[in-house]
């Protein structure tokens, strides 16, 4: 397979690339000086691309400009960043990583809504000025007695709550469908859902059909004491929307791992204190990234040693 020319448009963990190395000849897209003309000359031998949400969206135009593409291996569960069904009517293979991620990600999402719930990055930052000393740090909103809301109860919302059942909170979702293995409270719209939860948790793919799922109307019915947290896309969450009843009270705080325009985060958000901002961090551990890397290796040699994959999505599976 050494022979195969593989594309790597933005970096990934070293073990990635070492490993991809040894397997195919491996283009580095990003540390070409002009990745316009590098794609001019050799996009037309190109076999496979190992992507990720930083490399920009692979559709139907960089398709045209591969046409002996074969496989797009993606650094991720969501495969937003891709236009899967361009790839299925073109014959190309897409492949993502799920199921190594899940804990990690449901982990993260815990800590996330205690973190804006208790305040916690605001008491740090309380104690590191010196203000403990002058007074105690004002007492913070609480979980007890909440009902939690989860929006998408697919691989990871279900890891989210199960670690929320032993919370002692009630637990409710919205999806397409109603689940059967599961007896959570179910409503058939976000508005509903909202409407009967003080915390709200986003967990869906981005789409077109998630796109501001979560709108000011969503917002409105979660209430006053309302607590958001998004750990699915930006593109869910009507962000304007979102700053606007931050700051009007309409709910009382977010969380957030995911921006409409990653990595920029508008000025209004980091401007209030009734935010928690990460920086996508979901799966950002040493340990769940070398389990999504170890993916896209195995989905990479497995399609060109017997054409098969180990994690196709569902429109190329
Ligand atoms: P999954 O197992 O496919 O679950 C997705 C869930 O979303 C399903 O329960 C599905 O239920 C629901 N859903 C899909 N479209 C919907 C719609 N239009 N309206 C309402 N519900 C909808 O996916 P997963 O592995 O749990 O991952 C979910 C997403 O989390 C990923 O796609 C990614 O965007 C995000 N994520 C973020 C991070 C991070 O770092 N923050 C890390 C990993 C993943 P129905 O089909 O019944 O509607
Ligand atoms: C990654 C994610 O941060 O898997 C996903 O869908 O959002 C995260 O695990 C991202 O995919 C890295 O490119």
């Amino acid at each position: 397979m050494n022979d195969i020319p593989i594309l790597m448009a933005a970096p990934m963990p070293a073990t990635v690339i070492d490993a991809l190395d040894r397997h195919f000849t491996l283009h580095r897209l990003w540390e070409q000086p002009d990745a316009d003309a590098f794609l001019a000359r050799h996009g037309a031998a190109i076999r496979g691309i190992a992507a990720n949400a930083l490399a920009g969206r692979i559709d139907a135009g960089l398709f045209d400009r591969l046409p002996a593409l074969e496989i797009v291996a993606n650094f991720g569960v969501g495969y937003d960043n891709i236009d899967a069904r361009a790839a299925a009517e073109r014959g190309v293979m897409v492949t993502n990583t799920p199921g190594v991620l899940d804990a990690e990600v449901a982990d993260l999402t815990l800590g996330l809504l205690l973190a804006t719930i208790r305040r916690l990055p605001q008491a740090d930052r309380y104690v590191r000025d010196g203000r403990w000393p002058d007074a105690p740090f004002p007492l913070s909103p609480t979980l007890r007695g909440r009902t939690v809301g989860i929006i998408g109860l697919g691989a990871i919302g279900k890891q989210i709550a199960r670690r929320l059942e032993a919370f002692d909170v009630a637990i409710a979702y919205h999806g397409r469908t109603r689940q059967r293995d599961v007896d959570y409270a179910y409503y058939d719209t976000p508005v509903a859902l909202a409407g009967a939860c003080d915390v709200l948790i986003a967990i869906v793919p981005g789409s077109a059909s998630t796109q501001h799922l979560v709108g000011a109307a969503v917002l409105d019915a979660l209430g006053r004491d309302g607590i958001f947290v998004n750990v699915a896309r930006g593109s869910v969450v009507d962000e304007p929307a979102l700053i606007a009843a931050l700051q009007s009270g309409t709910i009382l705080a977010a969380g957030l791992d995911v921006y409409a325009d990653e990595p920029n985060v508008p000025e209004a958000l980091r401007a209030l204190d009734n935010v928690v901002l990460l920086p996508h961090l979901g799966s950002a551990s040493e340990h769940t990234r070398a389990a999504m890397g170890q993916l896209v290796v195995d989905n990479l040699t497995s399609w060109f040693s017997q054409r098969r994959v180990v994690t196709p999505v569902p429109e190329t599976a």
